[in-house]
């Protein structure tokens, strides 16, 4: 009747099988993943006393409990390896965190961009007035550097009412900021009569600031 466990040798030899490869895959030094014929002879001791100590348990138990008390004598084992007086416990201070100040989230980059009268061909096969960009993303409260260079003789906008915006772009180059106080995605426009229909188009004298 070897399905009653008669015979204790024959139980727990696939045990230990199963724990000697857990055992190791678990270890989280590499260096011990190499064993020496003297590791290996002590890891065959160490859990050969587990066995004795739970061979009651293994032996008693039956399918999924077996399996427990497998998992059980793995952990022991691991437990016992690290136990001793070599253990070293490393205490993380806070101290860097609390002293050192947070960093700043990154500013963003730079924009260069650049605004021209009649320079870009529209669906109505007619050149209107653009922006080299028009979609701009920002982070909700951070400025936005825009370098710009109105290549026009007069000046034109970057307007939106819904995301406070409201930078005048004179002719030359001119470094501008882009603000947006809450997240969103708004419309802007150019608000200085030029193209009217490209002051209605995104992409041209129009287009949207994206806050996050
Ligand atoms: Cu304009």
């Amino acid at each position: 009747m070897e399905a009653t466990g008669g015979d204790p040798g024959r139980r727990i030899t696939p045990l230990r099988s199963n724990l000697k490869w857990s055992h190791h895959a678990l270890d989280p030094d590499p260096e011990r993943q190499r064993t020496s014929p003297d590791a290996e002879q002590q890891d065959q001791s160490r859990f050969d006393a587990g066995v004795q100590r739970f061979g009651r348990v293994a032996l008693g138990a039956a399918g999924g409990l077996g399996v427990l008390a497998a998992l059980a004598m793995s952990t022991i084992a691991m437990v016992d390896r690290h136990a001793g007086p070599t253990t070293t416990v490393v205490v993380r201070t806070p101290a860097a965190a609390v002293t050192a100040p947070a960093p700043a989230a990154a500013a963003a980059a730079p924009i260069s961009l650049t605004v021209a009268g009649g320079n870009k061909k529209g669906p109505d096969g007619k050149m209107h007035d653009s922006y080299s960009k028009t979609d701009f993303a920002v982070t909700a409260g951070q400025p936005l550097t825009l370098n710009i260079t109105n290549k026009d003789d007069a000046p034109h906008s970057i307007t939106s009412p819904a995301a406070g915006v409201d930078i005048i772009v004179k002719p030359g180059t001119h470094t501008y900021t882009l603000t947006v106080a809450k997240s969103g995605r708004f419309f802007w426009y150019c608000k200085l009569p030029c193209d009217d229909w490209a002051m209605k188009h995104a992409g041209f004298m129009a287009g949207y600031i994206t806050a996050t």
